[in-house]
């Protein structure tokens, strides 16, 4: 199955910032991808390394996360590199961006039943964190559930993408949060809602604005993402965004210690440090009952 977007819902996406697609992948896979997803959020895979975080809560260890994401769930499930869904996602990026668009990162949130919090509104060109670079961004959105009004599908204002990037915050004017919520000036009246069948896709240029409600439903509101750019250029106009500026959340404290410790050669070396006194207090202790002491 691939996926190939005519020259009118092109039009429509650099008109109005977003597109909506009924099918992106099969329903087998994304029965697969479910299990996956499931999987991955129930271990809370990546916590240590601060890839697994609350977007919307306070994100410490012993608290439910209200809005949980996983960065880069491939590096946790490297069976996620081979999917439909990539191979279609790729190709519908560079038809919007041209031949340069390249994999750019991933992402998966999960909305928990009932308590899942809503997704702020936001531009996710008001996240980068590196000035001095200019690039156009787009981000394809996959449901593993249905998406409904109800459960956090997503919501666009349409032609957003064609203004500037309005002033954001951290969530609640809170820096140890993750999430940035728009405070520009919009109208949220206008929003579109983009209710979606599994493994249908909203696809959005990255200066369009976009939230998703609190899921009040009795099943989890799931999505895997994917975010794709064109080649990066440098540009002298692109500074820090002042909400940036100062930003520390857990997730980060969490991947700074974790890069100290030495990241994945840190826990390798840890491994075998574990496993050389093991074995060394296995050899003492048969050497102490063959001398008899
Ligand atoms: O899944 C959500 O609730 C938000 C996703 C989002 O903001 C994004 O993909 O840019």
């Amino acid at each position: 199955m691939t996926t190939t977007l005519s020259d009118e819902q092109i039009a429509s996406f650099r008109e109005r910032g977003y597109l909506q697609l009924d099918a992106i992948t099969s329903a087998e896979e994304v029965e697969r991808l479910r299990g996956i997803f499931d999987r991955l959020f129930a271990e809370r895979a990546g916590w240590e390394k601060g890839r697994s975080f609350d977007l919307a809560g306070s994100d410490e260890a012993d608290k439910t996360p209200v809005l949980p994401q996983i960065l880069n769930p491939i590096e946790f499930a490297p069976e996620l590199g081979d999917t439909q869904f990539r191979v279609n996602a790729l190709a519908i990026a560079r038809q919007l961006l041209g031949p340069t668009a390249e994999p750019w990162f991933e992402h998966a949130i999960f909305k928990p039943a009932h308590f899942g919090a809503p997704t702020p509104w936001h531009q996710d060109e008001a996240h980068r964190y590196d000035p001095g670079m200019d690039y156009e961004q787009l981000s394809i959105w996959m449901p593993l559930q249905p998406a409904t009004v109800e459960n956090g599908c997503m919501q666009y204002i349409p032609g957003s993408n064609r203004g500037p990037i309005l002033e954001h915050r951290s969530l609640g004017g809170d820096p140890r949060k993750s999430a940035l919520e728009c405070i520009g000036d919009f109208d949220s009246a206008a929003a579109e809602p983009c209710p979606l069948p599994p493994g249908g896709a909203a696809i959005h240029h990255c200066r369009t604005l976009h939230g998703a409600s609190a899921n009040t439903t009795d099943i989890p509101r799931r999505a895997y993402i994917l975010a794709f750019r064109s080649a990066p250029v440098p540009s002298a106009n692109r500074e820090m965004y002042p909400w940036l500026v100062g930003k520390t959340t857990p997730a980060a404290e969490r991947a700074e210690a974790w890069r100290k410790r030495g990241g994945p050669l840190g826990r390798g070396a840890r491994r075998i440090g574990e496993f050389t006194r093991s074995f060394a207090g296995k050899v003492k202790r048969r050497v102490r009952r063959i001398l008899g002491n």
